[in-house]
């Protein structure tokens, strides 16, 4: 991307921001927009909770992910619950499928905003493109850092964004977010018919950024087209263990052990959230392959369900 259209581009909450200081030098502008919008955008989400930023990547980049993700979305692989959403397709671990989705991770506008708002070292928690098919409900509203159950009103422990791949609309599934939520102290969901609710329209392109805490959905499709986003989300770097013991004890080591250390260790998820999975899938499975069959046959699933 150019230095002028990282200052050129700044729609931040809907208003026009990042407006060059011609009386710099060329570096020091596109340097000066820069800081000027990140200052603009993160003042935004801190009071709104969320901010817009449009056109931020070119066709080829667009083209370039649609191609990359095509394969793993065959609809073959449908959401397993109301929350993946049943007309949905998600992909997961996609810096494994897809590296066209690095630059969107490592956005300058992005995680610019990021910097401020979290504390340096910060992780890529998430990473999920999730292709909305015609059908699709709206996903009842959550928020993303809640997983350490800290009571709220509190500070956000984490930022997430959503990239716009395709055009989002109010009738194809855009995210919908309740503006000012984050500050709420009610750990209780909004009704699912919230007045407040603001749906993002914007063009493919562009990405919303929200804090952590801020209630938040994908949107009903209603209409007969996809609607192609990326969920790229960072949290705190101490929401992890001391040791990374995973990578200390990878799975082939990890086997030796019994299911309690390969729990302690890290092979294990979060319910009900199912933080910790690996690729969609529970990371018991990489240290024991007969996992999935008998978690199935103890809990007994009916076979329909049995999707991965
Ligand atoms: O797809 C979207 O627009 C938002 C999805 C979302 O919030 C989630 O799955 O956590």
């Amino acid at each position: 991307m150019s230095d002028k259209a990282l200052s050129d581009q700044s729609v931040s909450g809907h208003s026009l921001s990042g407006q060059a200081d011609s009386a710099l030098p060329n570096s020091k502008l596109a340097e000066h927009g820069l800081r000027v919008s990140v200052d603009e955008d993160c003042a935004t989400l801190q009071r709104d909770g969320y901010v817009v930023i449009r056109d931020l990547l070119s066709s080829q980049q667009i083209e370039d992910v649609h191609r990359e993700l095509a394969p793993y979305l065959q609809q073959n692989l449908m959401g397993r619950n109301e929350f993946e959403g049943l007309r949905s397709e998600r992909v997961y671990a996609v810096l494994a499928k897809a590296p066209s989705l690095a630059p969107l991770i490592e956005h300058p506008r992005l995680l610019g905003i990021v910097d401020h708002l979290l504390q340096p070292n910060y992780l890529l928690s998430a990473a999920i493109a999730i292709n909305v098919h015609p059908g699709e409900t709206a996903q009842a509203f959550h928020y993303d850092d809640g997983t350490a159950r800290i009571p709220r009103p509190r500070p956000m422990h984490g930022v997430s964004a959503v990239w716009a791949l395709d055009d989002f609309s109010e009738t194809n599934g855009a995210t919908e977010v309740i503006p000012g939520s984050h500050t709420w102290g009610s750990d209780t969901p909004p009704p699912p018919d919230d007045p407040r609710t603001l749906s993002i329209e914007m063009p493919a392109g562009s990405v919303v950024i929200f804090a952590g805490n801020l209630y938040h959905r994908g949107g009903a499709n209603r209409s007969s087209g996809t609607r192609l986003g990326f969920t790229p989300q960072y949290c705190e770097p101490w929401l992890r263990q001391i040791e990374t013991m995973v990578l200390a004890v990878p799975p082939e080591r990890a086997r030796q052990y019994s299911e309690r250390v390969q729990e302690l260790l890290g092979y294990s998820i979060a319910a009900p959230s199912f933080m910790g999975y690996v690729d969609g899938v529970h990371p018991r499975r990489l240290v024991d392959p007969n996992y999935r069959s008998r978690r199935i046959a103890n809990a007994g699933i009916p076979k329909l369900l049995r999707t991965r």
